[in-house]
């Protein structure tokens, strides 16, 4: 285990390490700080993969034609796989992966947001896809650059990913959009309920994000959080125009001066309320979540026993 006590050649190293742009590694010493924002950054973003499941696990039983199932199940699989890449990125900094979702489902460590809100209609399912998955790569792709190694390197498999997300969802929703009445006006109320929560995906405005600054020097991130909010504003405007759909801002306009798209206050009571435990869905998220963890505790005594079998020289375990 690397050792976490102050020492002024490691903290050089560390800091130089930054400064070239170079990634760190698990072995490299770093600052207790950034060893523990690291953890709080990958831990939530894996149980955001792992919770985000649920809204449109919802559907996979209910999809509308084999093909959707299909498409569906190996998207709500690719989460399952993005959680798990996230959590061993976790375990090289020294977390312990029951520690981590002990904390989840005890509600000790947060989520997204954007998975606290209901999946109303099979259009939620492309919405998602469009706008979430569509905030996820804004905000992943630069994290790709991150400077901790194994998290920048599970980013570019994980954005890889959410980009054939991004498409089917924007597909399943342009299909939608060439149906009948009924099917443009489900897209259209999905995307009025899922666009407000996607900006709010990004975080808290700059001036209100207690670790922005720090993970910028750290190069942890590379942009803010409204940089990105701003990239994914003016990256949806005319994909909300090729559908035919309108976001639900009166505000939204191009400014020249500028060079984006201006937009409406966001309400930011409505994500403290949902980031703090009251959002329409984290009760049911987080118990769902807690009702699957221990229906599967006999699958988790089995591989240890047979692990610990295996480790005795069992052949019969080989
Ligand atoms: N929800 O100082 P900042 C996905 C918290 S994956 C809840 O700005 P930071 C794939 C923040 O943790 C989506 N909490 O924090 C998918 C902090 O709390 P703390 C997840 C939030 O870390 C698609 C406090 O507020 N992606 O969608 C949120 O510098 C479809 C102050 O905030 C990632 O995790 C929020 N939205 O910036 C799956 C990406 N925002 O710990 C299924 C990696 C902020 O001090 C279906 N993470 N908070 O108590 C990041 O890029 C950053 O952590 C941010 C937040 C940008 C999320």
């Amino acid at each position: 285990m690397t050792a976490t006590v102050s020492d002024p050649d490691l903290e050089g190293q560390f800091e130089s390490t930054i400064a070239r742009d170079q990634r760190i590694e698990p072995r490299d010493w770093v600052p207790a700080d950034y060893r523990k924002t690291m953890i709080r950054m990958i831990a939530q973003h894996a149980h955001s993969e792992i919770i985000g499941m649920q809204p449109e696990g919802n559907w996979i039983t209910r999809a509308p034609s084999l093909r959707r199932k299909a498409i569906l199940l190996a998207k709500v699989q690719d989460e399952a796989g993005h959680g798990l890449y996230l959590y061993s990125a976790a375990e090289t900094l020294g977390a312990d992966r029951t520690e981590l979702t002990e904390n989840l489902i005890e509600g000790k460590q947060k989520y997204s947001s954007i998975f606290n809100y209901p999946t109303l209609t099979f259009a939620d399912v492309g919405v998602i896809g469009w706008l979430v998955d569509g905030a996820a790569i804004c905000n992943q792709v630069p994290l790709c650059r991150s400077s901790y190694g194994p998290y920048a390197r599970a980013m570019i498999r994980i954005c890889k990913e959410e980009s054939f997300h991004q498409r089917q969802g924007y597909e399943l929703l342009l299909t939608m959009m060439k149906g009948t009445p009924a099917q443009r006006k489900m897209v259209q109320e999905a995307t009025d309920r899922w666009w407000w929560p996607s900006l709010m995906m990004f975080g808290p405005p700059d001036a209100d994000s207690s670790h922005t600054a720090q993970s910028m020097a750290w190069k942890i991130k590379r942009h803010t959080n409204d940089e990105l909010r701003q990239r994914f504003v003016d990256m949806s405007v005319p994909q909300a125009e090729a559908l035919g759909v309108t976001l639900p801002d009166p505000e939204l306009k191009w400014n020249a001066e500028r060079g984006h798209h201006d937009f409406g206050e966001i309400d930011w009571s409505e994500f403290k309320a949902v980031v703090s435990g009251n959002g329409p869905c984290n009760a049911q998220r987080t118990a769902h979540r807690k009702k699957a963890h221990e229906q599967g505790a006999w699958v988790r005594e089995a591989a240890a026993a047979y692990a610990a079998k295996r480790a005795g020289g069992d052949d019969d375990a080989r």
